[in-house]
This record gives structure tokens, sequence and C-alpha cells, in this order.
């Protein structure tokens, strides 16, 4: 890692295409001893255990298993939320089955006119779930927040101000009208997004005494851990359809959805919105962030062992189109922005496209787009992609795609 003196003089992000190294993937279809997978059998018993293994040791750290006995509680349930049209309930998840910490709140809105089990939507957000609605007795978060005094974050503690900042994320009434949940999560209940050692968050369950091994779980890994913990809470409860959740996220929680998706199988669709580098984006494009960036801003995010490619990205044994790789053959929906260049919208579509052989391997339609679709024309088969104007940030736009691909994947619901 750079000293942060070097780190100020890194060289400027490449935005040109012509500057874009040449490269070679390695293939998802091709074992590690040559041979080249051609049964849907032998992807899952070969390759795919394979290429999971490579993730969790080189890039994202390996995570433990469930705990033994995670203790849920619901703490409010309001019948009558968003005018009469949700049912609104707050659930505690405490991880070591002892009311102490760490803890998570899960807030969940479910359509309050469903007379079956609903399909929803799980995702985590970066400042409290009372960020993401206007409602006021949602409890505010309290747990540490990175400085933000637009969003009302004082003292890295969320304050009353806070309140429905992130609304225009997250449109509850029209996810609920189209006849979805929506489980909403603070990334920083799981692990806090600094670098402080691995203190603290889940990681203190497990490395009290000592900090991950190299091929052990950074931060990415354990909010992806947490939103496994989450779909654990969801499956024992009798008004959500488990086999049916879509788990979303925006950019460093991109990363985490595609990863918590790659290594649980029970995520039945997979969004990212503008995950760019270490999540969607090709690594060895060197487009905008670069390996480099992104281990010396955030050294936290990935494990040790994922520092051994800055700047030598050709010697990756995998690279993200393998992490799409693994959500096969569920739906998988990518989704980039015009002025996001920072996360390298065509590495973004390259992943979804280099990951297609798989999908179809597997017998699924694929993706069925062979160049960038134009500007706000996306593409839905069993792969998603889309391509908006604008910068990034999580749009009606994307979220309009993101429910119709739902509605095609989870008909009859
Ligand atoms: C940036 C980081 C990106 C992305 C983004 C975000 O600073 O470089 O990889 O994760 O933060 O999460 O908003």
């Amino acid at each position: 890692l750079l000293t942060p003196a070097a780190h100020a003089q890194r060289p400027k992000p490449n935005y040109d295409e012509s500057q874009v190294p040449e490269f070679k993937l390695p293939d998802p279809l091709v074992t590690s001893k040559g041979k080249k997978v051609d049964s849907a059998e032998e992807w899952q018993q070969v390759r795919r255990p394979e290429i999971l293994e490579l993730f969790e040791t080189e890039v994202y750290g390996k995570s433990p298993a469930a705990p033994q006995d995670m203790l849920f509680e619901v703490t409010s349930v309001k019948n009558d939320a968003l005018g009469g049209k949700a049912i609104r309930k707050e659930v505690s998840v405490y991880f070591s089955g002892k009311k102490e910490e760490p803890r998570m709140d899960l807030l969940i809105y479910l359509p309050a006119k469903a007379t079956k089990p609903v399909p929803v939507f799980m995702g985590l957000n970066f400042y409290g779930n009372h960020t993401i609605t206007d409602e006021t007795d949602v409890k505010l978060n309290d747990h540490w927040m990175r400085a933000n005094k637009e969003k009302g974050i004082v003292d890295h503690k969320a304050t009353a101000d806070s309140r429905g900042k992130s609304s225009s994320r997250w449109p509850i009434e029209k996810i609920i009208d189209r006849g979805y949940g929506l489980v909403a999560i603070y990334c920083g209940d799981i692990d806090p997004d600094y670098d402080d050692g691995f203190k603290n968050g889940v990681h203190a369950l497990y490395n009290s005494k000592q900090k991950p091994a190299p091929d052990e779980w950074g931060t990415i890994a354990a909010w992806a851990w947490g939103l496994s913990r989450a779909l654990d809470y969801l499956e024992t409860d009798k008004q959500i359809d488990a086999n049916k959740v879509a788990v979303m996220g925006h950019s460093r929680l991109g990363k985490t959805s595609l990863w918590a998706g790659a290594q649980d199988p029970r995520f039945a669709l997979v969004i990212s919105n503008d995950s760019g580098c270490g999540g969607a984006a090709l690594s060895r494009r060197r487009f905008g962030e670069t390996l480099h960036v992104i281990n010396n801003a955030f050294p936290h995010w990935f494990c040790d062992n994922f520092n051994k490619y800055i700047d030598k990205e050709n010697d990756l044994p995998v690279d993200q189109h393998m992490l799409i790789s693994l959500i096969a053959p569920r739906p998988v929906y990518v989704a980039s922005a015009v002025e996001d260049r920072w996360a390298d919208p065509k590495g973004e579509f390259l992943s979804v496209k280099y990951a297609e052989p798989v999908y179809k391997l597997l017998g699924t339609s694929g993706f069925g787009a062979d160049k960038m679709p134009g500007i706000n024309e996306p593409v839905q088969k069993q792969m998603g992609y889309h391509i908006r104007t604008g910068k990034h940030d999580v749009t009606d736009f994307d979220w309009e795609q993101y429910l119709n691909f739902a509605d095609q994947h989870f008909q009859g619901s």
C-alpha cells in the first residue's frame, strides 16, 4: 500500500478508451487444470467452486459460517404505514444470540393488501434506515457513521435532520404499489465503514484478538455476510416469500450485493447499481477507479491478498465477469450511468457479456447484447443491463427497470 503522500500523487485516472491496455480474461469455462467445462454438472461440481474459492481467498476474503443462535426481535409493527398502503416492521437481529452488540436493524415495508407471502427487494443503505423514508416514527440509527453534514450526520451519529435524506434512492411507495416489499439495513450496523483494524462490527465477534488473515473477510465480505443473516431472518417471516428475494445495492453496496448473491444461492435475483471497481467493472481495463486507488483509499474493503494485484491486474486468477458467472443461472442485473465514468460503464457491461457463456451453458436465455445498448435502452433477459443518463446515484429510472426485471422473473407473484 502507498503512504498517504504517495497516494496523493497517484497517477490520474484513465478515461480514454484508446489507453485501455490489451488484456486477456481468464475463461470462466476452463478449469484450473485447463479442461473445457461442457456440462452444467461440471460447472456446478468443479468450476464454480474453484472460482468461488478464488474470490474468497484473493478478493473479498472468506467469511465465517452463520452463527448458531441468532436472536430476532420484532421491535415495532405498524399496520397502516404509508397512509394505509403498507405494513411496516422493525426487527433487530442480534448476531451473538444475546441482546448486545453487534446488532443490525431491519426496516421492512410490505404491501398491506397482500394475501400471500410477498417477494421483496433487500438492500443496504449508507446512513441508516430512517434516511430512506419520510415516516418520522422509524427508529433513528444509533451506530457510527461516516461524516456527512449534508446528510445530517454530526460527530459520526445520525441526527433527526438526517431523516428522509436518502429517500430519493428508495421509492418505497412505487415498490409497494408494484406488489413488492422492501427490506432496508444500514451497512454500518454490520460493520462500520472505516479502517479500524477490524475491531468492531461483526468482525469483533470473530476477530477480536487479531486482524483477519490475508484471505479472510474485509468489510465488503462482512456486509455481504450480514445480508445473508438478514435472509436467515426473512426465512422465518411468514409474510415474506424468502424464495423471491432480490438483493440490490449501489456503489460499494453494489459490490456487496454481487458478492452476497455470488456466495448465497438463496438470493433469487441480484442487482448491482453503479458498483464499479471491485464490483461489476473488469479490473483489467484499468479505466476510472483502479485496484491501486481503491485499495489505498479503502484498505478495509477487500482482503489483504487483493493488494498483490495492485498494478498487476493481469496476474489476477479471476476478473469481475467471473463474479457475475457465480450468480448463474439466477437473474442478474447490472446498471451504469453515463456520467459515472469512475465506475467504468463499459467495463460493467463487458462483465455481463463475458459471463453470458455460463448462463447459456446452464440453459438460460443469457444476455443477448453483444454491443453496449443505447443510453436509456435497457436489455432484459436472464441477464439485464442498462446505462442511463446522469450521474452516480440511484434514480427512479433505475428502479423502474429493476421492478420490470423482477416482474419478469418473479412472475405470478
Ligand atoms: C467511491 C469509491 C467507489 C464507490 C463509491 C461509493 O469513493 O471509489 O468505489 O464505492 O465510493 O460507494 O459511493
